[in-house]
């Protein structure tokens, strides 16, 4: 009895001190630390021209783009650590394509499995340009496959993979106007056309029409059922942002929305719920704002928030790229204020409102000097971000953390 006794004691004990510890924690630690934000660890910059597209995997950052003459690809990878380039991939970390004999060249999406990456693009045919993807191993960039647009016709802006199949989007040309927006749906394994697709594996949309329309598809994802894409649909003079919806196994249309705002959409991601959207909206007088959108998955402007309008300054701001990490949005683009700079802004996902625990307010603006540039890409890893853009940069923005220890402690 007496032994029971003093073990009840001694708990007694020991639960008054940890409630003393968890209160005089709080009461010094008081409400919870806001997440503070640094510049990463590293930046990387000058060796092309753009970076249009980054993604990861565990222990490597893959960037793609244009080389700094600007006509062929530049692909990379990169440790994750420290940013440098990693020996065994291409030719010490980058594979550079055939150079274009008529122009320019770029490569504008990547995506990733375990085992490769299937990059899109496009390389100046004469006198238009040729839609170019290509299939390469992750561990040293060796080429599997190459091909696309045989016809010399296409722009290949955007790519989504699931476990056999790529859907692409662009544009073809006709007529020398981006005319039609097309999605096509190719295999995996050697890059062939789904004929049950579409129209011999390829849909082909034109909303406007007449002299020289645009009609362009620039930002694609997919889940289980339907193809979302984005892009701009008008002529050169007024724009509208272009949502389509497809089905993944016929490509038939199963909703549309042209976007009630002058403007472009240029990219987009989907979580199960909903499909979030960005670009910029055109505000007159050659006043650009960002437009950051949720939709719902029928496309109709989500409630909660249905689009948020950010206009850093009064010169042509553009929303280029977005991730989604839990409850928090990312949108990377540029902020025409005082010269062009990146911009990267951090929203709640639910109402669209700055977290004000990111940088000054809830957004970072990094000057990537003379000259200056645009944040065309997003990517997240553990508590970083990895940005890359224009000029040829890639820019890590890590959140200190010191929130957990006292929510971990309120929790008991
Ligand atoms: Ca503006």
């Amino acid at each position: 009895m007496m032994k029971n006794q003093g073990s009840r004691a001694l708990l007694c004990i020991c639960i008054t001190i940890v409630a003393y510890l968890t209160f005089m924690l709080t009461v010094v630690v008081g409400a919870p630390t806001p997440i503070t934000t640094r510049l990463g660890d590293w930046v990387i910059e000058g060796d092309g021209f753009a970076i249009y597209d980054i993604k990861t995997d565990t222990q490597y950052l893959y960037l793609i783009g244009s080389d700094a003459s600007r006509n062929q690809w530049r692909i990379e990878k990169r440790r994750i650590a420290d940013g440098s380039l990693e020996p065994s991939f291409g030719n010490g970390g980058v594979v550079l394509t055939k150079k274009s004999a008529f122009g320019s060249a770029s490569a504008y999406s990547v995506e990733i499995d375990g085992e490769f990456m299937y990059v899109a693009g496009y390389s100046m045919g004469y006198p238009d340009p040729c839609g170019r993807i290509e299939k390469r191993r992750l561990t040293d960039g060796s080429l599997i496959w190459s091909g696309g647009d045989e016809l010399c016709l296409k722009i290949y802006y955007d790519i989504a993979i699931d476990s056999n199949y790529m859907y692409v989007v662009g544009t073809r040309k006709s007529g020398g106007s981006n005319a039609y927006a097309i999605i096509e749906k190719r295999r995996l394994s050697d890059g062939a056309l789904v004929t049950s697709f579409g129209s011999s594996g390829v849909v082909e949309y034109q909303y406007y029409s007449g002299y020289q329309p645009v009609n362009i598809l620039l930002g694609v994802v997919i889940d289980d059922h339907y193809i979302y894409a984005v892009g701009t649909t008008g002529f050169s003079s007024f724009k509208y942002g272009l949502v389509m919806k497809r089905d993944i196994h016929t490509g038939e249309s199963a909703g549309e929305q042209r976007g009630i705002d002058l403007g472009e959409y240029n990219n987009l991601i989907a979580d199960s719920e909903f499909i979030y959207v960005v670009g910029y909206v055109n505000q007159g007088s050659g006043d650009y704002a960002w437009a950051i959108e949720r939709r719902t998955k029928n496309l109709s402007y989500a409630t909660g928030f249905g689009q948020v309008v950010s206009n850093p300054s009064s010169g042509q701001d553009i929303a280029n790229a977005l991730l989604i990490d839990g409850n928090s949005l990312y949108v990377a683009g540029n902020d025409m204020g005082s010269g062009l700079r990146w911009r990267i802004e951090k929203r709640r996902a639910g109402d669209g409102a700055l977290d004000s625990s990111f940088g000054e307010g809830g957004f970072m603006v990094i000057d990537v000097g003379e000259g200056g540039g645009s944040a065309f890409t997003i990517a997240k890893k553990g508590n970083c971000i990895y940005v890359g853009g224009t000029p040829w940069r890639a820019q890590s923005i890590c959140l200190a953390n010191f929130i957990y220890m006292p929510l971990v402690l309120r929790n008991y």
